[in-house]
């Protein structure tokens, strides 16, 4: 099946271990995704949407204790239990292979065995890694064809390099009691048991390109990031890239492929990606980006022709929807999407809001990214785009700014490392609660923050032409709890006043914790944004921020003496700052 030993010996040892009844090695052509579908729609894995509306497209139910990322029950296993750090759940190594080849035992007894060799980024580019997941789940293997590279080019590359990450995912009994999804950095190893959902059992998606290769990343000198990534090019065709960084469900996919508002003739939005990034630093001193994945799973509710036109358009056909409600005549229905009644909730009974939504809040669409009307072919470019601005963005109904953008690069890591945003339902536990998300990556780094700070400074030293770093808040409200902002294609008048400030053409207010657009520096022609709301949404509150400051010194202390010096000196430097200001 395979030339590489070290595949061909691993293949054989899981099969020893999970006594799965076949084995199917996934070549990723069209006609092996028919037949998974088939089967799925066979066995009731997958149910057909209506055909005429909405051909080659699928509702798949998940169990309904398994609807999201479990992070309590996700473990990052290094040798050393401090290079986890206190941002991961660590096991020792030894302790957790014992316990997950107790639970891989016979696992896959009367299923079949797949093995997919995926590619996370464009299968030529020297930035691109290899993986391979065994799986018993045909959702899962139907998924990862949309999501990466899989299949027989993969395999090519893997024989060609011989390094490859394996991901080994069983469901298990779905019992959220034997449910644990393991990383072991150094092995290149990811274990996942017991889940069939999203981010615990699509493997390439946040345990391979986020916690693994973050930690490799580390190693080689690059980035692994929780960031979309766009292009915005002026009606002089003038393109600049941006990444940005957002906690689960807070909009990412609703950026990357925004709409420019009305008043934005001529402007246009290209997609490279929405979730993850692998950033390098290149020969010119720039910052250079690759997309890892090829698909979207995108959270569906709240997804609609204002929302996002964009992904109603290209979800209309080929796409695998999980937990949304359907309509009578078999499209997929979330709430947001319209004002029709659903026929059947996520959990397939007749629809009764007594019930609750009737898709479930994490409900997801599985697309390819070429669906997307707005996707950009240079997400396919081997050396990736250059970055001109990294957003770090959260959900924050108070003190942060609509935009505020850092002093320089180690002034940006603290904007980064000092992240807050409410919690969503993109995770299992309690959702509107601020919680500090570094960089949006405080479920997917692979190891301690403070080493993690160290890196993305010593990664600023080696730019010569470093991005410029902003941080955003699109969910600013007022005492009434009503949005001070619009949002969405809105949104694209921050990027401007971003992208004119990293080309030097605008001033802006300095503040001790940052710069912020003066009066007028954000265009609001045709916006119905009044001159209070814009006043409350670009100045901040020394006092509020002075508190602030004092809680990020705080988290920060909490990781004890790894995190760099620098980022405590730049703390301080802003709360001086503050202290002045107050009076
Ligand atoms: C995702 C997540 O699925 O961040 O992208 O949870
Ligand atoms: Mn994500």
């Amino acid at each position: 099946m395979t030339s590489n030993q070290a595949l061909a010996d691993w293949v054989r040892e899981v099969a020893a271990l999970t006594q799965p009844d076949r084995i199917h090695w996934c070549d990723g052509s069209q006609a092996e995704y028919d037949t998974l579908v088939s089967d799925m729609l066979r066995s009731g894995t997958l149910l057909e949407l209506d055909p005429e509306t909405r051909p080659h497209s699928y509702l798949h139910r998940s169990h309904p204790s398994d609807v999201a990322r479990t992070e309590h029950l996700t473990f990052v296993c290094t040798p050393e239990r401090d290079d986890a750090g206190p941002n991961n759940q660590w096991l020792a190594p030894a302790e957790a292979h014992s316990k997950m080849d107790a639970l891989f035992a016979g696992a896959m007894r009367g299923r079949t065995l797949y093995v997919v060799p995926y590619c996370m980024g464009p299968i030529d580019s020297p930035l691109a890694r290899c993986g391979v997941e065994i799986t018993d789940s045909p959702y899962v293997a139907a998924n990862m064809r949309i999501m990466t590279r899989m299949g027989k080019a993969a395999l090519a590359r893997i024989e060609r390099e011989g390094s490859f990450v394996r991901g080994l995912h069983s469901l298990g009994d779905l019992d959220p009691e034997r449910r644990f999804i393991m990383h072991f950095p150094q092995e290149l190893l990811i274990q996942s048991i017991g889940s069939g959902y999203g981010g615990n059992a699509l493997l390439g998606k946040k345990c391979h390109a986020l916690r693994i290769a973050s930690y490799q990343a580390r190693q080689e000198g690059w980035l692994a990031e929780h960031m979309l990534i766009m292009g915005v090019e002026d009606p002089q065709g003038r393109l600049h890239y941006i990444a940005a960084a957002f906690p689960s469900a807070c909009g990412k996919t609703n950026m990357a492929m925004l709409i420019p508002p009305v008043e934005y003739q001529g402007w246009k939005v290209k997609t490279i990606g929405d979730d993850i990034a692998w950033l390098h630093v290149g020969e010119d001193g720039r910052l250079w980006a690759i997309n890892p994945e090829a698909g979207f799973f995108g959270v569906a509710p709240g997804t609609s022709r204002h929302t996002n036109p964009n992904a109603v358009d290209m979800l209309e056909h080929d796409t695998i929807f999980t937990n949304v409600a359907m309509t009578g005549d078999g499209r997929p229905w979330w709430e947001g999407l319209s004002d029709e009644t659903p026929a059947t909730d996520w959990q397939g009974r007749p629809y009764d809001p007594a019930n609750g939504p009737a898709a479930h809040p994490n409900a997801r669409f599985t697309v390819s990214a070429r669906q997307c009307p707005s996707w950009s072919p240079e997400a396919e470019h081997p050396a990736g785009v250059p970055i001109t601005a990294i957003i770090f963005g959260g959900r924050r109904a108070s003190l942060a700014p609509l935009v505020l953008e850092a002093k320089n690069w180690q002034h940006g890591v603290l904007l980064g490392a000092g992240m807050a945003s409410e919690t969503t339902a993109a995770a299992t536990g309690k959702v509107g609660v601020v919680r500090r998300d570094p960089m949006a990556m405080q479920p997917f780094c692979g190891y301690h923050f403070g080493d993690y700070w160290a890196h993305w400074l010593a990664t600023g030293a080696r730019l010569t032409k470093a991005p410029g770093i902003y941080q955003v808040n699109w969910f600013r409200r007022d005492a009434e709890r009503r949005f001070l902002w619009p949002g969405y294609g809105e949104n694209l008048r921050v990027l401007k006043w971003i992208i004119e400030r990293c080309q030097g053409q605008v001033n802006a207010e300095q503040t001790p914790v940052g710069n912020l657009p003066l009066h007028g520096g954000i265009d609001l022609a045709g916006l119905d944004v009044s001159r209070e709301h814009m006043r409350e949404l670009t100045h901040i509150d020394p006092q509020a921020w002075l508190a602030e400051m004092d809680e990020v010194g705080s988290f920060l202390h909490g990781f004890g003496p790894r995190v760099p010096q620098a980022l405590h000196d730049e703390r301080e430097r802003a709360a001086q700052g503050l202290r002045q200001l107050a009076g």
